[in-house]
């Protein structure tokens, strides 16, 4: 019997499209592939993508067999899922599998930029070490972190701050009273109040450049942002601003406006840490991502129940 045909946006990784490949016969949505899928547009049942994946309703509108979107990623803020709830198709992401390697790497990120570990090592590999020492960085026991967003990884950043001694304080859309931290109802008058602000909210309209000019002066000239949502969240060109006339003391980020493309004037910052969006990038965590949207990709196009829908379509589950 042939394999239910589905279609891949394009830069899927490769341990999902290999997880798909054992069981349907996978296209690829790219301008080289698009005549060859869109004759077969009619007998697709299932779309992969990823995190970053642009998924616009006039795409979904082509596929009229169509029965899930599966997203290797728990961010699903470039699905057009109101279209796509329209049409009955239900969204499925890889909510929790990720949420301990994000965490790690936004401690590393407030770890490096404090401690200017990135920096450190250029210092011994250029051979500068014996020309002087670097200057004194910032300590992090003891220091106050802020964090914008408290879900499931948001959550898990602030146990691992508690581990380092510092108060945890935070922002979401609703107070969470039984989290036992500080609620602030605003991203601004949570900067005020802390020392590293990290950002780990969901993409999309609802959060476009939450972190703005206004919220980086209240972080102030000892504050450090750190980015680990979505570049969207924050307003790119303030932040390049505040960076530049001290504003705040640094920055850490994984996610950018335009990526793969980071501000070149972010590159000679030495009060910048930049890493290329791989916050989830481990062998581990990507295997487990890869099980996890091959399970809902299989559930989906044999008309059973989805194992993590997206919260709007949890009700088609
Ligand atoms: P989650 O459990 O849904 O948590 C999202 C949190 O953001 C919630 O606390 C929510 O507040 C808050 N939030 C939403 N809109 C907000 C707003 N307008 N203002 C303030 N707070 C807002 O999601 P998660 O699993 O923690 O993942 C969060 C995000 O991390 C993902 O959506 C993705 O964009 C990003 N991510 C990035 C990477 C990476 O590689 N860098 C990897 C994984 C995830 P309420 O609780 O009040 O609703
Ligand atoms: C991945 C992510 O890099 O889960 C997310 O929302 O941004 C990351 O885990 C991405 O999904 C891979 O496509």
């Amino acid at each position: 019997m042939s394999k239910p045909s589905i279609l891949a946006m394009p830069k899927v990784h490769p341990l999902y499209l290999q997880a798909l490949n054992a069981h349907f016969e996978v296209h690829t949505c790219d301008p080289e592939s698009e005549p060859q899928w869109q004759a077969l547009a009619p007998h697709i049942v299932g779309l992969a993508g990823g995190g970053e994946s642009v998924i616009p309703g006039a795409l979904l509108a082509q596929m009229p067999a169509l029965k899930v979107v599966s997203i290797f990623g728990v961010g699903y803020d470039g699905v057009d899922v109101a279209t796509a709830l329209a049409r009955g198709v239900p969204v499925t992401h890889t909510p929790g599998v990720l949420t301990d390697d994000v965490a790690d790497l936004a401690l590393g990120l407030v770890l490096s930029v404090a401690r200017q570990i990135p920096l450190a090592d250029q210092h011994v590999r250029q051979g500068l070490w014996p020309q002087g020492a670097l200057p004194l960085g910032r300590k992090v026991s003891g220091a106050r972190m802020g964090i914008v967003g408290l879900g499931r990884i948001g959550q898990a950043i602030a146990r691992r701050a508690l581990a380092f001694g510092m108060s945890v304080a935070y922002t979401a859309r609703s107070e969470k009273k039984d989290a036992g931290f500080a609620f602030y109802p605003s991203a601004a008058a949570l900067a005020a109040q802390v020392d590293f602000l990290v950002v780990i909210t969901p993409g999309g309209a609802g959060t476009r450049h939450l972190i703005n000019a206004e919220v980086l002066q209240a972080l102030g000239p000892q504050g450090y942002l750190v980015n680990v949502a979505r570049g969207s969240v924050v307003d790119e060109a303030a932040l390049v601003q505040a960076l530049a006339d001290g504003t705040i003391a640094g920055a850490a980020l994984d996610v950018y406006a335009d990526e793969p493309h980071v501000p070149a004037a972010l590159w000679a910052m030495k009060q910048v840490v930049l890493t290329p969006h791989m916050a989830s990038a481990t062998h581990q965590t990507r295997q487990a991502m890869a099980d996890l949207a091959l399970a809902n990709m299989r559930a989906g196009t044999a008309g059973q129940p989805l194992l993590t829908p997206v919260p709007e379509c949890a009700g088609m589950a």
